[in-house]
């Protein structure tokens, strides 16, 4: 969807959900100003049985200047466009209006039925597909710094100050955002209530430890997100504990928060585990967090309880999972299969064409930051999925052919090239050339029937994981070589020989 669609209506209401938190507010506030710079009659409403309290919302809201009104709920606008943000029209957490015409803008899961519709789980906040609505239709944030302290402050309140920060759009938002660092200060040091300090001292004392895999569990009553991961903080540095998940209930569903100080556990990938099919999840290595959607848990977990869904869920992936380290294991080739590489177009960009030998860069994708330097004897590759390699020109030359057609880039997030001593940014997909693999050599591959962590020769520090599904590989003159190739990757990328004789005739 785009904000330029909704422009056709002239008197707009924009609604946080009940009890709105910073990131609603700043959603909100954000949509505010852009639709009144466009000469639109717009307010800001919320609902529900109580009214904002918390005295970092209330710093906020005064503070940035956010005209948010409280309604009584069932309030009947008539003939105006209604938006829900960081909630979805006729979901549980946000009271009931009506109006013509009805939009939802969010980032939760979720089924709310309206008129228009932009909904991106993946992102940590609904700030942050505002701010990327208005930057698609040309606004300029650089005159209102109030509204980057908002979108900042929402972003940051919403991923555990950051630390479940995944999707680059968060990061690009993080990184150009003209914000006031006093008031960041200001909110963030009014933070937690007495009552929620109590909570956070409650949970506490109630964990769950597995003395085994040496995991805490802990439930919380219902608060601030953040306090989770303010609880989370203090478990960790237990002497016993090496990973902690504390969760609560949270709108109508369940929020958690996943530390890890082991090299064996990834917490954005727990997070994710823990999510999978039924929430969201991610976040760094060490501290990460995720949302389950209490529906779609209702469906996949028929009846069971949530205490219970979290004990067998980790207890699963602690035993369930193999960790290899290949530098002092050959893993068995039983049930490995051949598969040929399949001829597949790429991307590819010669950035010494563009930029100058040495130029310190960030490539930000969708798997994260890769920090490089601009080198004249390498190309960048670009994935099917945006994933992003450097590769010697000597070596590409030998694997690749390279193709007299416009390159097309078809994924959620284009990756770009960040100059990190400017400040600038470039669009790495315009400059790219279209290739396609000559070699299609082959690879032994086995399905995996559950998790795996690899720990390679060249990196001991951090593994790569395959879960069930994906496969794991490697090639026939170095079976040592072992990595996983996620299975979505692996069909559009391998065939078998029966396949590659069909397409080869
Ligand atoms: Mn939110």
């Amino acid at each position: 969807m785009r904000l330029s669609e909704l422009e056709i209506y002239s008197d707009i209401v924009i609604q946080a959900h009940d009890n709105p938190d910073p990131d609603a507010i700043a959603s909100a506030f954000g949509l505010y100003v852009y639709f009144t710079s466009k000469g639109k009659n717009a307010r800001i409403i919320y609902s529900g049985r109580s009214k904002i309290q918390k005295t970092n919302v209330v710093l906020l809201v005064e503070s940035c200047g956010v005209p948010i009104e409280f309604v009584e709920p069932e309030t009947d606008f008539g003939d105006v466009l209604l938006i829900t943000v960081d909630c979805q029209y006729g979901e549980g957490n946000v009271s009931k209006c009506t109006a013509k015409t009805t939009a939802i803008i969010d980032h939760h899961q979720g089924s709310g039925i309206s008129d228009y519709r932009d909904v991106r789980p993946y992102l940590g906040s609904c700030s942050t597909l505002v701010w990327y609505l208005m930057e698609k239709e040309g606004f300029d944030f650089s005159e209102n710094t109030l509204l980057c302290t908002a979108l900042y402050y929402g972003l940051m309140t919403d991923t555990g100050n950051f630390m479940e920060v995944s999707h680059p759009l968060d990061r690009d938002m993080m990184d150009s955002l003209d914000y006031s660092k006093n008031l960041v200060k200001l909110f963030s040091n009014s933070n937690i209530t007495l009552n929620e300090l109590e909570i956070a001292g409650q949970a506490l004392i109630h964990y769950e430890y597995d003395e085994e895999d040496k995991y805490l569990i802990i439930y919380s009553k219902p608060c601030d997100p953040n306090i989770l991961g303010l609880i989370n903080d203090i478990a960790l540095q237990v002497d016993q504990v090496l990973v902690s998940v504390v969760y609560n209930e949270f709108n109508r569903g369940y929020k958690l928060s996943v530390r890890s100080c082991t090299k064996e556990v990834k917490a954005n990938e727990l997070a994710g585990y823990l999510t999978e099919d039924i929430g969201s999840g991610g976040g760094h290595i060490d501290k990460a967090g995720g949302y389950i959607d209490g529906d779609q848990f209702e469906k996949k977990y028929n009846g069971e309880d949530i205490e219970e869904y979290f004990r067998e869920r980790l207890k699963r992936y602690f035993k369930s999972c193999s960790i290899i380290y290949t530098k002092d294991t050959q893993i068995s080739l039983e049930g490995m299969k051949v598969y040929y590489k399949k001829r597949i177009k790429r991307g590819f960009v010669d950035l010494s064409e563009i930029l100058p030998e040495d130029t310190a860069i960030t490539v930000r994708t969708l798997e994260g930051d890769i920090d490089i330097k601009v080198d004249k004897d390498f190309y960048i590759m670009i994935g099917i999925k945006g994933e992003v390699w450097p590769i010697k020109k000597e070596k590409f030359h030998k694997t690749y052919e390279v193709l007299d057609e416009k390159y097309e880039f078809r994924g959620e997030y284009e990756p770009a090239v960040h100059l990190r001593n400017e400040g600038k940014t470039l669009n790495l997909i315009s400059s790219a050339k279209t290739c396609i693999n000559v070699d299609t050599s082959c690879i032994l591959a086995r399905e995996l029937n559950k998790i795996v962590k690899i720990f390679t020769t060249w990196d001991e520090e951090k593994y790569f994981y395959g879960k069930p599904g994906d496969f794991i590989a490697c090639v026939p003159e170095n079976t040592q070589d072992v990595y996983v190739i996620e299975r979505d990757i692996f069909f559009k990328s391998y065939e078998s020989k029966e396949e590659a004789e069909v397409s080869n005739k």
